[in-house]
């Protein structure tokens, strides 16, 4: 026995077999950029994980280099060996030595370098120039999101017999999965290429194994397979396959598809490949929207990218995962990764829980028309569709986003003609690679541009990047839009690919407005989006604009750099809005007390009491709370949610809430404390959390007796019709809500405060190019003159003072040839 088994051994080893090997490449890398000592990284990495956060417009765009030892051993080094790169933003030459092995353009889909007799046996010298800078041939031109630099995404060898799945020219193992049913009957096609470095072989054999979600095998089948050359094509259809469970958005059913290439003498395995697939049939229909299996599904989700505070795009499987699975945990069953084709690992992940997906190339804004230009974007049309067939959650393809921005059909009739021109080259690029999908376009919310010039006649589904009530004025505006989109575009199916507003959980407002960023305007946003939805059948589905807040470097937001319009922050932590979709959509009982990520909320300090609105969203039908033992009078929630004014007395709110259903009730509890500070956000009308030192800023208001503080004179600083203060970056500060908003023209502000020594602090920075000595004096005497001309713009300025008063502290502001200006004050008692 033990002779028999060393005898195959040798004969094993002498003929060379070796199972196809694949082996991570993160780890041992150097990296370098321009000029700099080279450090020691492993992938996934980014150059730009922290310069688009910077106070420094731009971020790096340029060469990155990666350097790596790659030993390869005497048995290896004989056999077919592949590097893939599974994404490097966004240029790639991919070096053996000096040798250029692999040149690749586009910085979301994956690629092969093929190795094969450029490594010797020992130690190989692996280099990888990177370069993110702009190229006008090569997309994305524009957008709203930031170009990483880098190796973002896993490196692997593959390590290849002389017989294996083809790599083909556009990244990936030539093996496609085409599963179809019509809900009675089910079939599996499978296709595939096999290539032969060897002596021209007779023959392999092809065996082929289907397992259902409970491990039972359906096929199990070795067919032959000759080959005559360098490669071969297999091409097997199955029929008739029995006791097959539908993949859906409630029942993500998952078969396991396993192909191996075997040795036709030894059956040994030369190479194998395996990937999860779903049966399911779908269409949309343009009067009643989605279809699944047979039956409707309204689908609602939302749009993600791929970055996360501090990380910039070097993410690991595991967040990426963990995204999908927060987005399904809020109910959801739409997705889609925007804008470009995302890691492999968001796909399985989407496929697992059941989530439809519609996946885009990243020609956002704008094109070149040029013929370079074309060939690299109908390339990475085509590296997305063969890289992804095979995922069952993915049911529509995009190439194009709001081509139009900006344009305007008298002017740009040349551009125009060119975008349409192109969009039907890759309309029927991606029917032909992929027929059995649909294509999409999203375009944004200018009607006739699109109509008028013949986009909305190429794509199979239309989409719309819809901001009613964000950068448009009304909700409203949102069903007139789509029902005179439906009228006039008839036959065309239609989804809101976009929909959102900015929200900063740092800022709350009672009184909340567009542009204001606060939480409640976002929350207020999506609720009546929410409820417009339902009254337009014909709306086959939205997708949130985003899942999570994520970085735009130009931006200059509440909080610069990102683009707020999350349901999550930038770091994953749910908004209040999160909790009102997964009322809306989870089947799981819900419960959530709102406000969230807002622990400190203000004291009644005035004569008057303050109310703040505590709201518990739930899928129950009815709530009730306790605030500190003290129970409130029970609601039925309505949209839901229920909403209760809590008076804000004492120092600490405990609230407990429980919902009701049937005989079922659930509970949860949080506390907030109340806090009597008087740090207050001058020319802002909204609350400001500070979480860093756990502190809250209360907004302005102007003085009236026993009211605690207020202003005399003067106004919010409001330069632009889009909201409180202004939209530039203050630099050197996390607390840009502070300073980019302004009391303007003030001569005083009045503190009721006890006998006491205080510090006072004054807050301003510089918004407008005001001039001028301002004065600033307290209780009569004169403390400072500022020269307001000499002050630099968007960078905070901080005075401290220190007050001994007997009653009350007034300050009083002058500028004899200029507006008085005031951003922020700060009140401590120190004695
Ligand atoms: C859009 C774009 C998206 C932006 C978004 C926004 O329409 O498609 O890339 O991030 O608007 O927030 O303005
Ligand atoms: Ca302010």
């Amino acid at each position: 026995m033990v002779r028999f088994t060393l005898f195959i051994l040798l004969v094993l080893t002498l003929i060379g077999f070796a199972t196809a090997q694949t082996t991570l490449l993160n780890e041992g890398w150097e990296f370098s950029k321009e000029g700099n000592a080279a450090e020691s990284v492993s992938i996934p990495h980014t150059w730009n994980q922290s310069d688009p956060y910077d106070d420094v417009p731009g971020y790096y765009r340029g060469t990155g280099i990666y350097s790596r030892d790659l030993t390869v051993s005497s048995s290896s080094v004989d056999r077919n060996l592949f590097l893939k790169f599974e994404a490097v933003n966004q240029e790639t030459s991919v070096f053996v030595g000096d040798k250029l092995v692999k040149k690749h353009l586009g910085g979301y889909t994956a690629f092969h370098a093929n190795l094969t007799g450029h490594v010797k046996a020992g130690v190989n010298k692996i280099r990888v120039e990177v370069s993110n800078e702009h190229n006008p041939d090569l997309v994305p031109l524009k957008g709203d999101f930031n170009f990483y630099g880098g190796i973002y995404r896993d490196v692997w060898l593959e390590e290849e017999n002389e017989v294996y799945f083809s790599k083909t020219e556009f990244g990936n193992d030539a093996v496609y999965l085409t599963p179809t049913t019509d809900g009675s009957s089910h079939a599996l096609n499978v296709k595939g290429t096999v290539s032969n470095s060897g002596k021209p072989k007779s023959s392999v054999l092809i065996q082929i194994r289907l397992e259902s979600p409970e491990g039972d095998e359906l096929i199990n089948t070795t067919k032959k397979l000759s080959i005559s050359g360098e490669s071969a094509v297999f091409d097997f259809d199955f029929q008739k396959l029995q006791g097959i469970d539908l993949w859906s958005t409630t029942e993500p059913n998952l078969y396991l598809v396993e192909i191996r290439i075997l040795d036709r003498k030894s059956a040994e395995v030369l190479d194998s490949y395996s990937h999860q697939i779903g049966f399911r049939h779908f269409r949309f229909d343009a009067d009643s929207g989605f279809f699944l299996n047979g039956n409707h599904v309204k689908l609602i989700g939302a749009n993600r990218h791929q970055d996360f505070a501090g990380l910039g795009n070097a993410l690991s499987d595991d967040f990426h995962r963990r995204d999908v699975r927060l987005l399904k945990e809020m109910g959801a069953n739409f997705f889609r990764p925007a804008h470009y084709p995302q890691d492999v690992a968001v796909l399985r992940e989407a496929d697992r829980l059941g989530l439809v997906v519609t996946m885009e190339i990243p020609l956002d804004h704008d094109m070149t028309d040029t013929e370079v230009f074309k060939e690299n974007s109908r390339y990475m049309m085509q590296e997305m569709i063969h890289q992804y067939y095979n995922h069952p959650s993915i049911v529509i393809w995009a190439y194009m986003n709001e081509m139009f921005l900006g344009r305007n059909l008298k002017h740009d009739g040349e551009k125009i003609d060119q975008i349409v021109t192109f969009s039907r080259e890759l309309d029927s690029l991606t029917r032909k690679e992929d027929p059995t999908r649909l294509t999409l376009i999203p375009n944004h919310g200018d009607f006739n541009i699109y109509h008028q010039s013949g986009l909305t006649d190429v794509s199979q589904i239309i989409g719309w990047n819809l901001y009613y009530g964000w950068y448009e004025p009304s909700f409203s505006g949102l069903t007139d839009y789509l029902t005179n989109a439906h009228s006039k575009v008839a036959d065309k199916p239609m989804i809101i690919t976009e929909y959102g507003a900015g929200a900063d959980p740092r800022i709350r407002s009672l009184n909340p407005e567009r542009f204001d960023f606060s939480i409640d305007w976002q929350f207020n946003y999506h609720l009546e989006h929410l409820r417009q939805f339902d009254d337009l059948p014909f709306l086959a589905g939205a997708a949130v604009w985003n899942l999570c807040d994520f970085g735009a470097e130009h931006r200059p937001d509440a909080v610069p750099h990102i683009n707020s319009k999350g349901l999550m922050t930038h770091d994953r932590h749910p908004k209040d809005t999160y909790f009102l979709y997964q009322a809306w959509l989870s089947q799981k009982s819900v419960i959530q007390i709102l406000p969230t990520l807002f622990p400190v909320l203000p004291k009644s300090l005035g004569e008057d009491t303050l109310f703040w609105p505590i709201k518990v969203v739930s899928n129950f039908e009815k709530a009730v709370i306790s605030v500190n033992g003290n129970e409130f009078p029970p609601k039925e929630i309505e949209d839901g949610y229920a909403e209760w004014f809590v008076p804000l007395i004492g120092d600490r709110l405990y609230i407990e809430a429980t919902g009701f259903k049937e005989n079922e009730s659930i509970t949860t509890s949080t506390t907030y404390s109340l806090s009597p500070k008087l740090n207050i956000n001058l020319g802002a009308n909204y609350y400001f959390y500070d979480p860093t030192l756990n502190e809250l800023w209360v907004p302005d208001q102007s003085y009236t007796a026993g009211q605690k503080y207020g202003r005399i004179g003067g106004e919010e600083y409001r330069p632009r019709n889009r909201g409180i203060g202004t939209d530039h970056p203050i630099s050197l500060t996390e607390l840009d809500p502070i300073y980019q908003t302004q009391s303007q023209g003030l001569s005083g502000y009045k503190l009721e405060v006890e006998k006491g020594k205080y510090e006072v602090t004054a807050l301003l920075s510089k918004l407008t190019d005001v001039q001028g000595m301002q004065t600033i004096s307290i209780n009569g005497a004169e403390r400072e003159i500022m020269d307001l001309g000499a002050i630099q713009q968007f960078v905070p300025v901080t005075k401290k003072y220190l007050v001994d008063t007997d009653q009350n502290i007034e300050l009083t502001l002058e500028n004899g040839s200029g507006q008085t200006v005031l951003n922020g004050i700060k009140i401590v008692k120190i004695d």
